[in-house]
């Protein structure tokens, strides 16, 4: 029998603590009077164990679980013997390892629909980016010269397969690596192999009785997050830029305000854009169109959520409804007729609240099914008819609204869409596309540093405020910002991916944004496109004056208000591939602990970067800015950086204004 929940126990939050974002408010307060619970609710009712969020326990064999003492780390032994920094990093592993694994197979699927449509079983897809092709192609050795792109497109197909598959050697994408970071990782034994046996290999050393040194655990780490970030998520990336387009920028609305009362709104959340790109084009089928008109709407309004959203906000400017704290608040508007989900990030709550606001939540991946969801499954040969089936059935839940509708009037512009490929152009010009322009204004010190800010909301920290503050403290003191995944929606509802938000940057950086044309904050797609802020920074040594290796350059990390363990993958292949990572809400190892100072110190000695962790925006900018004039002086271009360098009286001056 399901057991009576004892409603007066529980904690009510206090709307303005958590969340800055002010459509979700409106939306809590919504769900307050209906009686709707979300994550949020959830969160304050329940402490986090704090046990596990020091990573201070394990439960990897049947003598256990043991628990060891946070505050006495060394005081106590697992019944194996095992010390707090191996049951540590053996839990910092299995996080990588699941995390690696989530974008690795969604990379798998993005090859799989590649083979099928380079052999011709996939007809409703197809290369939309032959040059992308060919870039790609070149990238990892295949003769492009005088070949049909047809040929080049399978062997494509086959040298990237070997991201996955490859027993020994090096995965193809390593030819990408600056020559001295490559030199690094085969001196130190990390540069993987394919992705299934890296994150095999991590599983096993990870179980009891196996590997039981924490720095040689940390190095399977480093191996299989590589395999991820210059493997799977790279994979991802670039074939999907194959398949869809590559980004550019585009005027984009995000924010609950881009739904429309008198619309069938369908909501696309999750993380594989073949769905989304499907969705697209059935939206758009003129018998679809008509039928919704014939329900009494005006249009079909399709939104996106999370990174699918992200991920066609920069390749096709669709409206974005907001990040993942907002996935529950934006059903209790009652105007959403379907919620479409697919992989990863979506959180099983959303079917309670689904159900109060009769939204249809429909689970279309075989590999995400939710107890009390619709599912429609999506296959690729043929999309369009699970895409359809879900517009149909929103139609009807259009004609049969039965729920008062309130959407918050909050829509938010920017621009969006730099990828790499555009970021060469923008700077360069069509006649001399490079990073020349970008590395001089670096060295002139015009631009002190470049920081990617990116990851997720989180129920434990006051939704986007982290972000937002952190990169306006960022851009204040001249860095560039780059971004992906639900960072960048927090920072675009704030208004600061416009080219107008220059006025918020420091001198130099107002400087170099007016004359380009280009926001201080640049939004660059979803959490796998992070590949694009590898690639961008071999490019920055590559073009030169910046030093050799990724870890020379004057660039930092940062998720502020990270939940997943895609996001520990994600800051462990920066961390690798020599770039400081901060992190924010916790972190889960305990300081003052071996493990703890080898992630946060000896990393960076081995020529690595290294972990950085801070809870505040101040704190964290001020940790980043740190490093970024640390490795300028090191570069010896930290004389030209003083020449614009804001004195206190002067920030305080921008503060107030
Ligand atoms: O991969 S930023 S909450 S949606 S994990 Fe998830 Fe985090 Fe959002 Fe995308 Ni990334
Ligand atoms: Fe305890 Fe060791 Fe088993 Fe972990 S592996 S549960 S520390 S006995």
């Amino acid at each position: 029998m399901a057991e009576k929940k004892d409603i007066s126990k529980k904690k009510e939050i206090d709307i303005n603590s958590v969340t800055t974002c002010d459509a979700t408010a409106q939306m809590l307060r919504k769900a307050r009077r209906d009686g709707v619970e979300t994550a949020f609710d959830r969160a304050a009712s329940m402490k986090a164990c704090p046990i596990g969020a020091d990573s201070a326990c394990c439960k990897h064999c049947s003598m256990g679980p043991c628990r060891l003492n946070a505050k006495d780390p060394y005081g106590k032994v697992g019944v194996c013997g095992a010390t707090i920094d191996t049951i540590m990093s053996r839990n910092f592993a299995r996080m990588v390892a699941a995390g690696g694994a989530a974008h690795t197979d969604h990379g798998m699927s993005m090859l799989d629909l590649f083979r099928e449509v380079v052999n011709g079983n996939i007809k409703d897809y197809e290369i939309k980016n032959p040059i992308k092709l060919i870039q790609v192609a070149e990238y990892v050795g295949i003769e492009t010269e005088g070949r049909e792109t047809s040929e080049i497109a399978v062997d494509l197909y086959e040298e990237l397969e070997r991201t996955y598959t490859q027993v020994e050697g090096e995965i193809p994408f390593a030819k990408r690596v600056p020559e001295k970071t490559l030199e690094t990782w085969r001196k130190h034994g990390i540069v993987p192999r394919g992705a299934m046996r890296e994150i095999m290999e991590l599983m096993h050393r990870s179980h009891m009785g196996v590997d039981q040194d924490y720095a040689n655990i940390t190095r399977q780490c480093s191996r299989t997050a590589l395999a991820d970030g210059w493997g799977g998520s790279m994979v991802a990336t670039e074939i999907s830029d194959i398949l869809f387009g590559t980004p550019s920028p585009v005027s984009i609305e995000v924010n609950m305000g881009v739904l429309k009362e008198d619309q069938v709104n369908i909501i696309v959340h999750g993380h594989e854009p073949n769905l989304f790109e499907s969705m697209i084009a059935s939206v758009n089928e003129p018998t679809l169109v008509q039928a919704a008109k014939e329900a009494g709407a005006t249009g079909i309004n399709l939104v996106g959520m999370c990174c699918s959203g992200a991920e066609v906000l920069v390749r096709h400017g669709i409206p974005h409804g907001g990040n993942f704290m907002s996935t529950e608040p934006i059903l209790v508007t009652g105007a959403v007729d379907a919620m479409t989900v697919d992989v990863q990030c979506i959180k099983q709550g959303l079917v309670k609240v689904a159900e109060c606001y009769k939204t249809l939540l429909i689970t279309t991946n075989p590999r995400c099914r939710i107890e009390g969801a619709n599912h429609i499954e999506f296959h690729e040969h043929t999309p369009k008819d699970c895409t359809d089936e879900i517009v149909i059935q929103a139609i009807g839940r259009f004609k049969n609204r039965s729920m008062p509708v309130e959407i918050p009037k909050i829509k938010n512009a920017g621009v969006h869409g730099f990828s790499h490929e555009y970021i060469n152009y923008m700077l360069g010009g069509s006649f001399r596309a490079s990073y020349v322009p970008l590395n001089d204004n670096i060295i002139n010190g015009r631009i002190r540093g470049v920081a990617g800010v990116v990851g997720c909301t989180n129920p434990r920290i006051k939704q986007d405020w982290v972000h937002v503050e952190l990169v306006k403290e960022l851009i204040k003191n001249d860095v560039l910002v780059v971004q992906t995944g639900c960072s960048q929606i927090a920072l675009a509802k704030n208004g600061l991916t416009t080219p107008e938000a220059a006025h918020l940057a420091g001198p130099g950086l107002k400087e170099v944004c007016e004359t380009v044309g280009m926001p201080p904050v640049l939004g660059i797609g979803s959490c796998v496109d992070n590949s694009r802020i590898l690639i961008a920074c071999s490019e920055m040594v590559k073009t030169g004056g910046l030093g050799d290796s990724l870890a020379d350059l004057p660039v930092a990390g940062a998720a502020p208000e990270y939940m997943s363990e895609k996001a520990i993958c994600i800051g462990q292949y920066f961390v690798a591939s020599g770039v400081f990572t901060v992190f924010g809400v916790t972190f889960p190892i305990v300081e003052g602990t071996k493990f703890h100072k080898h992630l946060f110190e000896d990393l960076e000695k081995e020529g690595f970067g290294k972990w950085g962790f801070a809870v505040g925006p101040h704190e964290m900018a001020r940790l980043m800015i740190a490093h970024i004039d640390k490795k300028r002086k090191e570069l010896g271009i930290d004389k030209a950086r003083e020449r614009v360098l804001m004195d206190m009286a002067d920030r305080r001056d921008m503060d107030a204004a």
